[in-house]
This record gives structure tokens, C-alpha cells and sequence, in this order.
């Protein structure tokens, strides 16, 4: 297994307008954890997803949805206790797209340790363990299941890779922070928006400028530090240096997944021994392939489908 991913997958709806005009919604999943390892099976990986959804239809399109598209949920477990978490996307104005979420009490908030055990059972142990600072947001038993694999991984020799995706809806800056700070020992990949940064630093610490904040990050440990900066691309801070590189130019769609997608494209060059401008690149194609399609996952590349966005305005692939 390349990697291991863990967190709440949901039954996404999306609508086209505003919602309490009602209308109709497509019927898809989403999560930015499992998005991250349908990108990667994209692109050739054997990836993992782990998780909890209820005992109910809803969690049936969410597992045959992962299965559909080559991800492993052998370490996946159904709740008969809760039901399988939903969330709706409303487009609200071209640019700009409101969640609602409707998962207190569901199954993917119910993680707990021993889901986390099971996500590592049987084979060889993956080279990855993705984690997103959502699934610790959703109560104390998931945050304590992201803590277990977490020391599941160090125990292992896995590298983790984490995304911040700081979720305002769920918990405050406060409680973020707090949980975030203690997970830095752990990290070796970290990836956030340059907003999200100060949430992994000690307030009194961080320093007031990008590059001195991803230096105090690579001072706790970190290996690399990777800051999504939207349309401006994406910069990495590692040892070495810094490395940045802009965002491919597309017609905007739908920005949602924009980021899992650009961790996907990351972790996939990483894991093919790319070097860190190389990781960049790939993520940045990835990440423009999901701005410019509809859905979190859906239009994401194949391997064969890499260099398609050089294929010019108009083209058509005969
Ligand atoms: O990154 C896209 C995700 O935000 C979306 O799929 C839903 O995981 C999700 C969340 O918690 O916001």
C-alpha cells in the first residue's frame, strides 16, 4: 500500500442555485480525505481509504464510490448506530460556494481507536498516512483515532502527510490550535493555506511573515512545509530552501477539492521519488484539473491525462 487515508466520507449533494429556491441537486460523496485518495488511484497508487459510514444506503454509495474508482476500503467499518454524514454545496455566486453540513452524530464522527487499528491491519504497512485536520474536529473520539494512527505511523516508520483544512463550521481557531501544535512532532509533510499556518505555531512564537512561519515549522521537525496560495500557486519550504510554483491557468468552474486534488498530484510525485519542484508541478496540474471541473473528485487525472492542459484552448483529442 502507498498510502493510508483516514476520515469522514459523506453523501455529497450539489446544487445549482440557491438552495431554499429548492430544484435539483447531483447525488455524488465527498471528503476531503477520501478525495485526496481517489486522486491518488487516478494516478496509480494503491491507496487506502478508512473511515466509518452508517448501515444504510447512503454509506453503500459511499464504499462502492471509493471501490468504483480503485480505492481500497477493506479497513472501512459500518456504524448500525449512526447514519452516514451528508453535506450540501450551494453555489451561491460563481466564485463562491457555501457548505452546509449535516454530520453531528454520524458515523464518520464516531471514529473512534479501534477504526483507527483496523485501518492499519493486515499487509505490509503504507509509505504514507494522510491526515486532515477535519477528522479531529468532528468530536474527541475521532481526534483521539487521528492521535492513535498518528502513533501508529512512528511506531511504523511512516511518513504522515497533513493537510490543515482548517473547517470554521467545526471547532474555533482555539480549539484548532490547541490540537494542531501537539500534532507537529508527527508531521513530516505539512500542507496549508498561508492562513492556516499560525494555527501549527505557539501565538507568542510565530513569526508575522510566510517564510519566518514555514522556518519555525521545519524547527519543530517538520521535513516539509507546503503552503497552498490559490490562483498565486504553491510554495515549499524545506531545508534546502524554498521553491515556488504558479497555478496553471484554466476556466474556474468549481473550486471545491481544488486543494485535495493539488495533495493528490504532491503525494503522487513524492511517492514516484520526484524531487520537491517536480512534486509542485504535478500538484499544481492536479489541482487545476479539479478547478476546472465540476464535483470534489470527479474530473480528476488519470496518469495518461497529465498533459492534457497543454493541449490548448479548443482542442479536441482525436
Ligand atoms: O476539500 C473539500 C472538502 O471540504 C469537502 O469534500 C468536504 O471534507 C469536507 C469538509 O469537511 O469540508
Amino acid at each position: 500500500m502507498d498510502v493510508l487515508t483516514f476520515g469522514e466520507t459523506m453523501v455529497a449533494l450539489r446544487g445549482d442555485g440557491p438552495l431554499k429556491l429548492g430544484g435539483s441537486m447531483a447525488v455524488s460523496v465527498a471528503g476531503a480525505e477520501s478525495n485526496v485518495a481517489i486522486g491518488l488511484a487516478r494516478l496509480g497508487h494503491a491507496v487506502r481509504w478508512a473511515g466509518a459510514v452508517g448501515d444504510d444506503e447512503a454509506g453503500e454509495l459511499v464504499l462502492r464510490t471509493l471501490r468504483a474508482e480503485g480505492v481500497d476500503v477493506s479497513g472501512a467499518s459500518r456504524d448500525a448506530g449512526a447514519p452516514t454524514g451528508l453535506l450540501l454545496f450551494e453555489p451561491r455566486l460563481p466564485e463562491v460556494t457555501r457548505v452546509h453540513y449535516y454530520r453531528a452524530g454520524s458515523a464518520g464522527s464516531r471514529l473512534g481507536v479501534d477504526a483507527a487499528e483496523r485501518a492499519f491491519a493486515g499487509g505490509a504497512p503504507p509509505r504514507v498516512l494522510h491526515l486532515t485536520g477535519i477528522t479531529p474536529a468532528l468530536g474527541a473520539s475521532a481526534r483521539a483515532a487521528c492521535e492513535h494512527a498518528l502513533r501508529r505511523a512512528r511506531e511504523l516508520g511512516v511518513q504522515v502527510c497533513l493537510d490543515v483544512n482548517f473547517r470554521s463550521r467545526l471547532w474555533s481557531h482555539e480549539e484548532a490550535g490547541a490540537v494542531l501544535r501537539e500534532w507537529m512532532p508527527y508531521v513530516d509533510v505539512l500542507v496549508a493555506s498561508d492562513d492556516e499556518l499560525p494555527l501549527c505555531l505557539t501565538a507568542d512564537a510565530a513569526p508575522t511573515e510566510l517564510p519566518g512561519r514555514a522556518r519555525a515549522l521545519l524547527g519543530l521537525g517538520v521535513r516539509e512545509v507546503v503552503v497552498k496560495l490559490g490562483a498565486r500557486g504553491a510554495t515549499a519550504y524545506t531545508e534546502s530552501g524554498e521553491l515556488h510554483c504558479p497555478a496553471r491557468t484554466v476556466r474556474a468552474v468549481d473550486a471545491v477539492g481544488a486543494g485535495d486534488a493539488f495533495v493528490a498530484g504532491y503525494l503522487s510525485a513524492l511517492l514516484d521519488g520526484a524531487g520537491v519542484a517536480e512534486r509542485l508541478e504535478r500538484g499544481a496540474t492536479t489541482g487545476a484539473f479539479a478547478v476546472a471541473s465540476r464535483g470534489d473528485w470527479e474530473g480528476a487525472p488519470t496518469r495518461g491525462e497529465l498533459g492534457m492542459l497543454d493541449a490548448g484552448d479548443g482542442a479536441v483529442l482525436r
